[in-house]
């Protein structure tokens, strides 16, 4: 990355996360059930790098909008990516200990404190959004896009898949170790395990899983700082790019970081027999396909008004360690 991104990078976290940090937590100070307001607040003050509502933000500002109408947006992105990072190191789900740096929610506050952490969360962020200033008409378009990003045919979608996709490969695994002599049972191939969980299904996961929230977190940037509908379908297609270009570098990390760097346990995915862009592509491959999924997003860019920052983050997401 070149230095004028890093900076630029830089000068937008300065500027942007007193924002966010000012509001995030406020609606979870006061509330009847003190200990589950507490619960939300440890896993929002836990840190994160918050790139949802900084692209939020900055996709307001590329269009000429105004930081102040995107900030309900931007405040709900982070919650409902928060609920679902909880949800995910849930036994159930991921079963993980470290998250942000710090034990998960459900080791510190139990797992039914951490599912209605969750479930606060989520629907604090429709409340926010409905709430917050700006033109109902935006904000009622930017729900409907939170929604379908968050919901089945997004975010809750992809999840989905993918357990399924995991629990099939943990059958495989088993079938192969249960038979006599510790010899492969009859049962499916390794080809024939893949062919459920291949390329195109990685990228389907990818695309709800992860990608939908990112590219919403553009789009509803855009709608509530008032994009044409040009700016808007360009703000889109460059989150589009730019979740999954986020996905592959998280597959990277996983494969090459520590748990230090990333403040949660790495090797996961190997761990558990993913599929994912370096297993399928080769470490080279997947930041090859990292590379061009980049340039795609910046390309997208190459209309908008006020483009410096997006373009900085486009590549800075490209490179980030953590
Ligand atoms: C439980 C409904 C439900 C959904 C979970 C997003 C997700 C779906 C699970 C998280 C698993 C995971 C590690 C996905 C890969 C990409 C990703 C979302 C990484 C975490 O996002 P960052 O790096 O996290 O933005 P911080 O902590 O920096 O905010």
């Amino acid at each position: 990355m070149s230095q004028a991104a890093a900076s630029r990078v830089q000068a937008d976290l300065e500027r942007l996360l007193p924002l966010l940090d000012a509001r995030l937590t406020v609606a979870f100070q006061q509330g009847e059930a003190e200990r589950l307001g507490e619960a939300m607040r440890y896993s929002l003050e836990a840190g994160g790098k918050r790139v949802r509502p900084v692209l939020c933000l900055l996709a307001a500002e590329a269009v000429g909008g105004q930081i102040e109408s995107a900030l309900p947006g931007a405040l709900a992105l982070e919650y409902i990516h928060t609920y679902s990072l909880i949800h995910d190191d849930l036994p159930a789900m991921d079963d993980d200990d470290l998250r942000r740096g710090r034990p998960t929610n459900h080791k510190v506050f139990g797992e039914g404190h951490a599912i209605l952490a969750g479930d606060g969360l989520l629907t604090e962020a429709f409340r926010v959004l409905a709430d917050g200033p700006g033109e109902p008409a935006r904000r009622l378009e930017a729900l409907s896009l939170l929604a379908e990003a968050a919901g089945w045919r997004g975010m809750v979608g992809g999840q989905a898949l993918d357990l399924e996709g995991e629990a099939r490969a943990k059958t495989h695994r088993l079938t192969k170790r249960d038979g006599p002599k510790g010899e492969a049972q009859e049962g499916p191939s390794e080809g024939e395990t893949l062919a459920h969980y291949d390329f195109d299904h990685l990228q389907l996961i990818h695309r709800l899983k992860t990608g939908a929230l990112l590219r919403a977190s553009l789009e509803i940037g855009a709608v509530l700082g008032g994009a044409t509908p040009a700016d808007r379908q360009a703000l889109r297609a460059t989150g589009e790019a730019l979740g999954l270009a986020f996905q592959i570098q998280d597959d990277i990390l996983d494969a090459t970081a520590t748990d230090a760097d990333l403040g949660k346990r790495a090797g996961k995915d190997a761990g558990r027999g993913k599929i994912t862009y370096p297993s399928l592509l080769g470490l080279d491959g997947a930041r090859k396909a990292l590379e061009e999924a980049t340039e795609t997003a910046l390309c997208q860019l190459a209309s908008l008004p006020n483009r410096t920052s997006l373009e900085a983050w486009a590549r800075y997401l490209a490179q980030r360690a953590n």
